[in-house]
């Protein structure tokens, strides 16, 4: 088995989901991964990307996807055959508490001696809580990692000194815990390129396709992203990303983001391996218009031929719509309104009124956009049971006004299953409504072990609803706007039919677990009877999830560039030289 000095793990947000009936509900239903969140961060890639530049051999090894997968993969016995010099895990997203700390645990029950590095958000806010775990040696902290990522590896391969790598939380050899600050800060994103050959060079060199693909259907789905952004000049109230957050957490002062050039040739590359969507990730007017007419004019020159997505914070003027349509032969876009109303949309922190929002899907829809993606929230400040209807009720309108050419695709969603922790609401609770079941790691990690139902691992209730009352608005809402697009012909009636029953079946067991709780009663045969039902319906449960497609070629990958690609890192790997380890700029 070929060896890596550096092995990075994603785990699922639960353990051992493949024995437990839990009722993960639609906290998954709109984000490509299932409710264990497969997905590893893109930033893994640009993580190996660098430390691969500096000599050292990484691997990538999807864990959750890999349970997934098969019912026989054995994560503890992979785990113990590795010999890395360290492990990395992922706890960026905060649902994957419970995941990662046991997968974490079980790493160091095999290898003592080898350090084990946490990174991501999470990780960030949580480092204090974090490095008193007795199998955690490592925090790096911040939102960019790659550099300090590089001089750790390096510090421990070649004994070097902890104390001068920024962003590092860690322990020595007595158990004493040291924090450096958070100052490696970089305000251009140029460096970080999601080099997609990688992943794809890697699967063939560990023969190990469902521990690189980033979730369970991406060779049916092969959706790419380009990450402008690090940081947002917005204040959702709930978001761990947001301007507070990025400022206070991650000691992020001003917006990071990537030169239209560079956007260019990630899109060149992309294009020519994956006949996939592309999904530009992040407003490309967050950063002024100037900035965005330069990353339109780059993309035009390339005569970009796949699918590619915009998102918008803010809804685009016509002015942009046009030079969108100018520039790109076929475009997507996704917008949040998150409430129809404009009073709960505000709390939220989303700045912007209904009529922008009709004025940009109408400009869309005259200008021949392939696909309009607007995404509504459940469990937001002032929304109540009647208001969440109500969002359901202008869907409706919408659809009727606008959706005549099949391109408007509404959704609905939950908050869920946390509000981020280090946003506003998670700082100020009372100030904006928000009641909390669980505060620090710990009693998150238990929280999600032993919750029965997704109702059970919410981390929040708000003044204006209960957790019985998100969750049972947010399945009335999705029956009634999965009705609608039946009725407007965005999906077929067997969908539609199948979508209901999982959702109806979903409630009628939320219910029967309740009482299952309320009376104690876990050794009983009813228990047993359910907890054997359950597994099948954690997918699909409020939308279906092919929904969410961009259109993909027939032929989705370009297969002579990639087999010319094996075969040129095959002759470099036999022939060629090797990189000393340099240390890399930003
Ligand atoms: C793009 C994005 C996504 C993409 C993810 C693409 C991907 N595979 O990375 C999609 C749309 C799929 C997504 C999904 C979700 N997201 Co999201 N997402 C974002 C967004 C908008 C940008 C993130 C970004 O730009 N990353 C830049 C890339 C290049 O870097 P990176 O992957 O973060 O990695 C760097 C660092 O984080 C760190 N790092 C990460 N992991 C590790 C591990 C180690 C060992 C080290 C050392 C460092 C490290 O170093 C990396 C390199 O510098 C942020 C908001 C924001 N403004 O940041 C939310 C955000 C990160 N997402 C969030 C959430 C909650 C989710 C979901 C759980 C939502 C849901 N319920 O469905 C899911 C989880 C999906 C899954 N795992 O399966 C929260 C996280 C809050 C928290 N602390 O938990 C954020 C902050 C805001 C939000 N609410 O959307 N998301
Ligand atoms: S949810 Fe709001 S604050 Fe968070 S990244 Fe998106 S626009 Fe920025």
């Amino acid at each position: 088995m070929k060896k890596a000095d550096v092995v990075f793990l994603h785990s699922p947000s639960i353990y051992d989901f493949r024995k437990k009936a839990v009722i993960h509900g639609p906290i998954s239903d709109v984000v490509p991964s299932g409710p264990i969140f497969e997905m590893y961060p893109i930033g893994f890639i640009s993580l190996c990307g660098h430390l691969e530049k500096a000599g050292f051999s990484t691997r990538i090894i999807n864990i959750a996807n890999k349970m997934l997968n098969s019912l026989n993969y054995d994560p503890e016995k992979e785990i113990k055959n590795l010999k890395p010099k360290a492990f990395c895990f992922d706890l960026h997203w905060f649902p994957h508490v419970q995941g990662s700390l046991k997968i974490a645990e079980i790493t160091k029950k095999h290898h003592p001696d080898v350090p084990i590095i946490f990174g991501g958000y999470s990780s960030t806010y949580f480092h204090k809580e974090l490095i008193n775990y007795p199998f955690i040696d490592f925090i790096l902290k911040g939102d960019s990692t790659e550099l300090p990522m590089v001089m750790l590896i390096k510090a421990i391969a070649n004994g070097g000194d902890f104390s001068s790598i920024p962003n590092l939380t860690y322990k020595d050899n007595k158990g004493n815990i040291y924090h450096n600050e958070i100052t490696y800060v970089p305000n251009s994103t140029d460096y970080v390129y999601t080099d997609y050959t990688f992943p794809i060079r890697k699967t063939f060199k560990f023969f190990d396709l469902n521990g690189y693909i980033p979730f369970q259907t991406w060779m049916k789905y092969p959706v790419t992203a380009i990450f402008l952004y690090r940081g947002c000049i917005h204040n959702c109230r709930t978001c761990g990303g947001s301007k507070f957050t990025c400022e206070n957490t991650f000691n992020r002062k001003e917006l990071a983001f990537k030169s239209p050039e560079k956007v260019a040739e990630e899109l060149k590359s992309i294009e020519s391996l994956i006949n996939g969507p592309a999904f530009i990730i992040g407003d490309i007017l967050q950063n002024g218009k100037a900035y965005a007419d330069e990353i339109l004019k780059e993309i035009k020159n390339i005569n970009f031929k796949n699918h590619l997505a915009f998102e918008f914070f803010v809804p685009p003027s016509e002015e942009y719509i046009v030079k969108m349509k100018n520039a790109v032969a076929k475009y997507n876009v996704e917008i949040s309104p998150e409430s129809h109303d404009e009073e709960v949309r505000r709390a939220f922190g989303r700045p912007f009124n209904n009529e922008q929002i009709e004025r940009a899907i109408a400009g869309l829809v005259k200008n021949n956009c392939n696909r309009i993606d607007l995404f509504f929230m459940t469990g937001l400040p002032k929304q109540t049971y009647k208001s969440v209807m109500e969002t359901i009720d202008y869907c409706e309108y919408l659809l009727k006004k606008y959706g005549k050419d099949k391109t408007l695709y509404p959704f609905i969603s939950p908050l869920a299953p946390f509000v981020d922790p280090g946003s506003e609401v998670w700082e100020y609770p009372e100030k904006y409504g928000y009641k909390f079941f669980a505060r620090t790691v710990e009693e998150h990690r238990v929280m999600m072990e032993n919750a029965l139902s997704w109702k059970y691992f919410l981390n929040y209730e708000t003044i204006w609803m209960t957790r019985d009352e998100i969750v049972h608005s947010t399945y009335e809402a999705g029956i009634r706007l999965n009705e609608l697009k039946r009725k407007y012909g965005l999906i077929s009636p067997k969908i539609a039919e199948l979508v209901e029953k999982r959702a109806k079946t979903a409630i009628a067991y939320l219910e029967k677990i309740d009482s299952i709780i309320e009376r104690g009663d876990f050794n009983g045969d009813e228990w047993k009877k359910i907890s054997k039902e359950i597994k099948d319906i954690n997918i699909h449960t409020i939308c279906y999830k092919d929904e969410l497609n961009w259109p993909v070629s027939f032929y989705k990958f370009n297969i002579f560039k990639i087999l010319a690609l094996i075969g040129k890192s095959a002759f470099k790997k036999l022939f060629g030289k090797k990189t000393a380890p340099v240390l890399e700029k930003n």
